[in-house]
């Protein structure tokens, strides 16, 4: 089934734009799906932990074929190309791509909910969806 999904794409190490450059590539590759928007980035202060640096936050929408679990195991692996090392919970990281939401599928498993739990907290996930909502066709 074709759906619409939207990815949150974050990093606050490194070179971070070119994590978030990187990973719009790497999405655009992924097997049975079209980007169809790319909202503005964002600099952002951290959440979680504060002694750490500003995120670069940003997110695409894709149409895809790809099942959620199908998707975030690609997402797994473009975090894993860009350097991304797992360490504590929200700490720094290189690449972080997160399932926001899909049009038409949600999930509830302990591993993997959809839409992401965090999304009613956090407004710049909000603006960009509208952003991309906004010139959805
Ligand atoms: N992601 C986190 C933890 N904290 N803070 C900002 N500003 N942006 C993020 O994307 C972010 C965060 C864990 O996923
Ligand atoms: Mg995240
Ligand atoms: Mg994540």
């Amino acid at each position: 089934m074709n759906d619409v999904a939207y990815i949150a794409l974050g990093s606050n190490l490194g070179d971070r734009e070119q994590h978030l450059m990187r990973a719009r590539s790497a999405i655009a590759e992924l097997r049975d799906t079209r980007v169809i928007g790319v909202s503005a980035i964002e600099e952002t202060d951290p959440l979680g932990p504060v002694d750490q640096p500003r995120y670069l936050n940003q997110m695409v929408a894709i149409e895809t074929a790809l099942a959620p679990r199908e998707l975030l195991a690609e997402l797994h692996a473009i975090e894993s190309s860009e350097g991304r090392v797992r360490r504590e919970r929200w700490g720094p990281r290189t690449l972080d791509l997160d399932i926001v939401c899909f049009q038409r599928q949600t999930v509830d498993d302990p591993d993997l909910r959809v839409p992401h739990k965090e999304l009613p907290q956090r407004a710049f996930w909000q603006r960009e969806l509208d952003e991309l909502r906004s010139h959805a066709p």
